[in-house]
């Protein structure tokens, strides 16, 4: 197994692991890790373009394509299309397309989605059955705690933007390499968020005129092999490059308790229902504030900083209130628990 090791910026250390230390050291400890040769079923062998054309047939999807391969999320760089399945499969493994949308060397990518795209979590079994036998989900959280498992099919390039989501997830690469790049979530600060997602689009040769505080995020990097598992905490930034096309599945499962998580979240990006409630709070907050003339609304907004850092930053708590924490919010699922 490789794993992701906290405290070495851009290293990546390799130890072979069991399947029990992966859950004891990661899942366990909340901290991303890359599992090599978990049993992900007959799709290691099966998913080439030609049976996933054949097997997802003419289902329509809807896809995003971009002109250039790095797709910007904030700017809207690319558009959204819909193909059946056989087609875009097709496309987003060849290099130069004869049919196209923007332009030949157009760059495809799928994140599959429910049924009912606003109401409905993607769930591979509903969407693609035949393919879904094909794919054993790992058994790494209780069965009621599943969320979503989501197709992530990619032409050979394409890049996806830094975000975060707010379930554990399980990122299975079936077929290509990838890279993936993390960031912890204590380094939100230094990632000029725009919601859930980075400003910083090129994180290799990032603008330090505009992001300057970017060099002290601590990346975090590995390069995906077919048959590998990454396991990204809730709130871990990723940003994904396809280093030839690729085919993944992601599974989300809920690591709080049910009712933590917005009932209209389809896509398992918003906030829980307590951040939001707290998010809410600071506005009001920062309304009332503007009673204020400019000085004192900067001395209150600081003295505000101040008491958040104090209360909630982790670096701040106990360590008996971090292992109190970090106890309530673990899931009941004797998987997760180290043997
Ligand atoms: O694999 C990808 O392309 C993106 C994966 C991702 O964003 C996720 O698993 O949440």
């Amino acid at each position: 197994m490789y794993m992701i090791q906290p405290g070495a910026a851009a290293i990546l250390s390799v130890a072979r692991r069991l399947k029990g230390q992966f859950i004891a050291e990661s899942l366990f400890l909340r901290r991303p890790a890359v599992l090599r040769g978990p049993c992900l079923g007959p799709c290691l062998e099966k998913w080439t373009a030609e049976y996933l054309g054949q097997k997802g047939g003419d289902k329509e999807v809807k896809i995003h394509v971009s002109a250039v391969p790095q797709m910007d999320f904030l700017h809207k760089n690319f558009v959204y299309k819909t193909l059946t399945f056989n087609e875009f499969v097709k496309r987003a493994s060849e290099i130069k397309h004869s049919d196209f949308f923007l332009c030949e060397d157009e760059s495809y990518y799928l994140r599959s989605l429910g049924e009912d795209v606003r109401k409905e979590p993607a769930d591979l079994s509903k969407q693609f059955p035949d393919l879904a036998e094909d794919f054993h989900i790992p058994h790494f959280f209780a069965p009621d705690q599943f969320f979503s498992s989501v197709f992530r099919i990619s032409s050979c390039g394409l890049q996806l933007w830094t975000h975060y989501d707010v379930m554990d997830n399980l990122l299975a690469q079936v077929t290509g390499m990838k890279r993936v790049v993390l960031y912890s979530p204590q380094d939100a600060l230094h990632l000029y968020l725009s919601g859930d997602k980075s400003e910083v689009l090129d994180i290799d040769s990032p603008d330090l005129q505009r992001f300057p505080e970017f060099v002290k995020a601590k990346r975090y990097e590995c390069v995906l092999e077919p048959g590998d598992l990454l396991f990204i905490p809730a709130l871990w930034f990723h940003n994904t490059l396809a280093l030839q096309f690729g085919v993944g599945v992601n599974v989300f499962w809920r690591h709080l308790p049910a009712d933590s998580y917005d009932k209209k979240d389809p896509y398992g990006n918003k906030d829980p229902v307590a951040a939001t409630r707290a998010l809410q709070a600071l506005e009001r907050a920062l309304h009332t504030l503007d009673e204020l003339p400019a000085d004192y609304r900067d001395f209150y907004g600081r003295r505000m900083i101040q008491r958040i850092q104090k209360r909630t930053y982790f670096d701040n708590l106990s360590s008996t209130a971090r292992q109190e924490d970090s106890d309530s919010t673990l899931p009941s699922s004797p998987f997760t628990k180290p043997g």
